[in-house]
């Protein structure tokens, strides 16, 4: 089994054993969980700061005079200086604590569209959008009377850069566009995509929901105006996010929610707000979550984000070359720059079937539209199967995952 590459700081055992859940059965069988790309598991790391946070440092932030609150203050903020760092923000002030990706973007196409949106307008996505970058600039629109451009896709699911050229004009406002793609795989040349709009000083947003597990991401070097990411599929909990931006456009842009922490003073006549990032951060936190996802952020970094993708890139190649060697099995997103994700069907079944058979034997993978159902649309497809690795699968998962769908199909034909 050759699932260990060279790095010498790299040691897939060693991880794997950070994670206790992946010890444990599913169905009577040990389970084999390539649905990372919905949400990763927890290591030990993250789940030993979140009991360690509320047993001992549990109290609210930004608020108390007490040496606890002090304390639940420093912890929380080491959070946002540990993200700060996984981003390479130039300051703390530009990060912002959001519930997940969803919440950046919206943010984002709320605030910034109140400000910069006016009829006539437009905003640039493309077709392999997520949802969560389609429908909070479709209520932007609707409100503002701005219009939604969509960059079209090639067969093999990459954007077609020369009609992302002729979209941009003088009526765009933003473009915001997905940096690796949740059902296809696909990473985007956002550097181009972004300088591209940047020579007609449009500013960027990234969904980077799929990229920050994977690759290593660097604000400064992409120049990037805005970049959303999800707490929950970086090995960090639940309901809690980053959503960097610049702080030139936080600074122009009105509070998106208003309430506790976000303002300067209060009254009935007029309310002025704090400095950033706290402008953007209204009534508590998610205080644990930031503790917990600022202890992920360094775990990833540990292993380092080269390592990460050497070892995915290994699984991805194995799993699609055996993939392909089953009769009827085709792959959705056959982009030549692409992250560990991959999208099938086989011919004469349906993807539901497939994936309740797989999660008999104990094989966790996603099937249906992936929350990008324009997309689907764009293939004529109602959904596929999806298998997504992360850092702490190995080659036996592939293997496991290969049997099975042949093993499904040949029961289903
Ligand atoms: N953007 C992309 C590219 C995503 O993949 C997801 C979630 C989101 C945004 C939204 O993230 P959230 O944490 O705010 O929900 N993607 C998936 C998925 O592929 N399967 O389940 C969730």
């Amino acid at each position: 089994m050759s699932n260990t590459i060279t790095a010498p700081a790299f040691d897939i055992a060693r991880i794997r054993a950070d994670f206790p859940l992946l010890e444990g059965e599913m169905r009577g069988k040990p389970l084999v969980f390539l649905d990372s790309a919905a949400s990763s598991q927890k290591p030990q790391q993250v789940l030993d700061a979140l009991d360690y946070y509320y047993r001992h440092q549990n109290a609210n932030v930004h608020r108390g005079v007490y040496e606890l609150s002090q304390q639940a203050t420093d912890a929380f903020e080491l959070g946002r200086e540990r993200a700060r760092h996984f981003l390479n923000a130039g300051s703390t002030e530009e990060v912002i604590f959001v519930k997940g990706c969803t919440d950046g973007i919206n943010l984002v196409a709320s605030s910034f569209g109140r400000k910069f949106l006016r009829e006539g307008d437009e905003v640039i996505i493309s077709a392999m959008e997520h949802h969560s970058n389609i429908v909070p600039w479709q209520l932007a629109c609707e409100y503002s009377g701005a219009i939604l451009k969509v960059i079209p896709i090639n067969d093999r699911g990459e954007l077609i850069m020369e009609e992302y050229k002729k979209l941009l004009s003088e009526r765009t406002q933003i473009v915001s566009i997905v940096h690796v793609s949740n059902a296809l795989g696909t990473i985007n040349p956002v550097k181009e995509i972004i300088d591209l709009a940047h020579d007609r000083d449009i500013p960027v947003l990234l969904d980077g929901a799929q990229a920050t597990p994977h690759l290593k991401v660097d604000v400064q070097a992409l120049d990037v105006d805005f970049y959303a990411f999800s707490g929950h599929k970086v090995f960090g909990p639940t309901g809690i996010g980053v959503l960097y931006g610049k702080k030139k456009w936080l600074d122009a842009m009105p509070p998106y929610q208003g309430g506790g922490e976000m303002i300067a003073t209060v009254s009935f006549e007029k309310t002025t707000y704090n400095e950033l990032p706290f402008k953007f951060e209204a009534g508590t936190p998610d205080i644990s979550g930031a503790v917990g996802l600022g202890v992920a952020l360094e775990y990833i970094e540990q292993i380092g984000q080269d390592n990460i993708s050497a070892h995915e890139n290994h699984l991805l190649e194995a799993a699609t070359k055996q993939l392909l060697e089953i009769d009827g099995l085709s792959i959705i997103g056959t982009a030549e720059n692409k992250a560990s994700v991959i999208s099938f069907l086989i011919e004469g079944t349906h993807p539901y079937d497939l994936g309740t058979i797989l999660d008999k034997l104990g094989i966790a993978v996603r099937t249906g539209h992936h929350c990008t159902q324009p997309l689907m649309d764009r293939f004529e497809i109602p959904g596929t199967v999806r298998a997504s690795f992360a850092v702490y699968n190995t080659m036996e998962d592939v293997d496991k995952l290969v049997a099975g769908v042949k093993r499904a199909a040949n029961m289903l034909r």
